[in-house]
């Protein structure tokens, strides 16, 4: 599915190299990177087995320049065409616009290209695609072999619908840019056809709606029979009861009356000591002598400072 951000406007078509084991997917990939400028193309990632077969897949980068007004990018993909690895193809193809489908001109190889072209409409079909309606070509490789199917033949038992085919020695890199071009054309074809309205404007897509979110049923009353209909009052509902333990109530303490003692001090200066009547005051005695004492006490009371 051909990818679009319309923000930075770009988009990336993802093709897919299919057919049988050793019929050259690889090495068509392989033949473009080596030809091509690496502004053109980023780093080709391949996963292989130890024998040199397709383990998972081979990709390719390409930048095709701007087309329509968009910066267009055309992932390549091949497949792995050993037979058993079928759910990987199938997770190779998925998301695929365009299909190049690389047959083995070999007459040996004949019945495995077939076979290898009912697998590619069964994984479609899987896939929710049709073989009938993505776009197609079809390559005719290793035309420098000896026992070779003619062309008419291979056209006629893989082509029925004479899609465009075209045919390569892919380790020479002959034909190899021409199929590349083919597929790349029929895919911006049909990409322009869905995506792009007739003045040649870009079609944006609709924002996917949000799920909705469940809402849970109104809970209804269920209706009541007639016959007890007036009969009944609203009564609160009944609530049980239950038992609280009290609080637990601290008794508050009376205030404390706080024991204030007012202390009158008396201080009394030096010349006023030297003249008081009784030297046992410099001491800290009182005299015993009421009226001496009372004297004593007048005389500080009219010349000290009270504090
Ligand atoms: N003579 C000749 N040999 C080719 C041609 N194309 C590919 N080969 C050789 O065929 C062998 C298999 O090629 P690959 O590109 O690895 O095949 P494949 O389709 O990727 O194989 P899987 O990964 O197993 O699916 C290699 O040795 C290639 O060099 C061709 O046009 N002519
Ligand atoms: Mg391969």
């Amino acid at each position: 599915m051909v990818l679009f951000n319309h923000a930075a406007h770009q988009m990336a078509a993802k093709i897919v190299y299919y057919g049988p084991g050793l019929c050259g997917k690889t090495t068509n990939l392989s033949s473009i990177y080596g030809k091509t400028s690496s502004k053109a193309r980023g780093e080709m990632v391949s996963l292989n087995t130890d024998t040199d077969r397709t383990l998972f897949f081979d990709l390719l980068p390409m930048d095709m320049g701007m087309i329509w007004g968009f910066r267009t990018k055309l992932q390549l993909y091949t497949v792995p065409g050993q037979v058993f690895y079928n759910s990987t193809r199938k997770l190779v193809l998925k998301g695929a616009d365009g299909v190049v489908f690389v047959a083995d001109s070999q007459a040996q190889m004949l019945e495995a290209n077939r076979e290898s072209l009912r697998n590619l409409a069964a994984n479609l079909e899987e896939l929710g695609m049709d073989i009938r309606t993505i776009p197609l070509v079809f390559q005719w490789n290793k035309r420098d072999l000896s026992n070779l199917v003619p062309v008419e033949e291979l056209e006629q038992e893989l082509n029925p619908k004479h899609l465009p085919s075209f045919c390569s020695v892919a380790s020479a890199g002959t034909g190899v840019f021409e199929t590349l071009k083919g597929i790349a054309r029929q895919t911006l074809m049909h990409v322009k056809e869905r995506h792009f309205t007739s003045a040649g404007a870009p079609v944006e897509e609709p924002e996917p709606k949000p799920e909705p979110i469940p809402v849970p049923p109104k809970k209804t009353v269920p209706e009541m029979k007639p016959a007890l209909r007036g009969k009944l009052s609203i009564q609160a509902p009944h609530k049980p009861m239950v038992s609280v333990p009290a609080p637990r109530i601290r008794p508050v303490p009376p205030p404390v009356k706080p024991n204030i003692a007012v202390l009158k001090v008396t201080v009394v200066p030096p010349h006023v000591a030297a003249r008081l009547p009784h030297p046992a005051v410099d001491a800290g005695r009182l005299p015993r002598n009421p009226a001496v004492v009372q004297k004593i006490l007048n005389t500080i009371d009219s010349e000290s400072t009270a504090v």
